[in-house]
């Protein structure tokens, strides 16, 4: 039957009587990406009308760390965060469940075998997104005749998205053997690494056909690169990319990026949902799935004017 959270019949008062304290430790403002997901975090916690305390933690872990032991401190209602890499959370999780304060995990996973250590897991399937920039490279290349040489530049090294976006990536174009990584290195899912990191491909290979990089910023940082060294992006190299922010949006309608796997970062109103709902002692669902799909340069194009990042 579905109680009414009166709250007087069971004595106690309703959570909703006081303001419910957020405690959000974000992983930090590296990519347009980043930039969407915690507008709409602070966005969703506006409008809930909760108090929310947010940590940008530069993309270290030793600040996420030290982050979370202060909302501990601060004793608030609800903590989560993105963790910026999937290992070595197990100590903190267990000082916060110690704590009596729930964790749940936004946009990026942690390895801890113990999943009691958080309510949920709201974010998307990296390596689906892997298997789709693969899918639709296979199908590209279905009928080659010479080897095509794929360069690779990988998120941050140890994230689930660095790690998931490569497994699904190298799942799917195995079944082609002409396809051929023949470069792989991480640009840290900024701009400025994913530049200086393409430069370096193209003094090493002389033949790039493929560029697949695990994020628009990285991707956006190689596509200077690649016009510097006098070749066209998006036809003498083919780029996939991760994300679909608008700049990403933009350079594939422009023809410099083909083909665009989309990473919805509007996780607010999910993470408020499970919010109110682990406050209210309601079962939440282990793992929260976020909607998201592909976009060709043409597609991209008609997509672009509605996008909302
Ligand atoms: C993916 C997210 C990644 C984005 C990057 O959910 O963790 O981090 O793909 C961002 O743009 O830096």
């Amino acid at each position: 039957t579905n109680q009414a959270s009166s709250g007087g019949d069971s004595g106690s008062t309703p959570a909703t009587s006081k303001t419910i304290t957020l405690g959000f430790s974000q992983v930090g403002a590296e990519s347009g990406w980043r930039s969407a997901n915690t507008k709409s975090i602070q966005d969703s916690a506006k409008e809930a009308g909760y108090d929310l305390k947010f940590s940008d933690a530069q993309q270290k872990q030793e600040n996420q760390i030290k982050a979370l032991r202060s909302f501990i401190q601060q004793k608030v209602t609800v903590i989560a965060f993105s963790p910026v890499v999937e290992s070595g959370w197990d100590t903190v999780l267990k000082e916060a469940k110690d704590a009596g304060i729930p964790v749940i995990l936004t946009d990026r996973a942690v390895d801890s075998p113990d999943k009691s250590l958080y309510k949920t897991f709201i974010g998307s399937d990296f390596v689906e997104e892997g298997r789709k920039a693969g899918q639709w490279l296979s199908d590209k290349y279905k009928d080659a005749q010479e080897e095509i040489n794929i360069v690779e530049l990988q998120g941050t090294t140890g994230s689930a998205p660095a790690n998931d976006r490569q497994e699904g990536f190298m799942e799917v174009i195995g079944s082609n053997a002409k396809l051929k990584v023949i470069a792989s290195q991480s640009g840290d899912f900024t701009r400025a690494k994913g530049k200086e990191v393409m430069q370096a491909f193209l003094k090493a290979h002389k033949k790039i056909d493929v560029l697949y990089a695990h994020n628009d910023d990285m991707a956006l940082g190689a596509i200077q690169a690649i016009e510097a060294a006098g070749l066209k992006p998006g036809v003498d190299i083919t780029i996939i990319s991760v994300d679909a922010v608008k700049d990403g949006m933009q350079a594939a309608a422009d023809g410099k990026i083909n083909f665009i796997v989309e990473c919805n970062p509007l996780l607010g109103p999910q993470l408020m949902e499970a919010v109110q709902a682990v406050v209210d002692g309601k079962e939440i669902e282990p793992r929260i799935v976020t909607e998201e799909t592909t976009f060709t340069s043409e597609q991209a194009k008609e997509a672009l004017p509605s996008r909302q990042y």
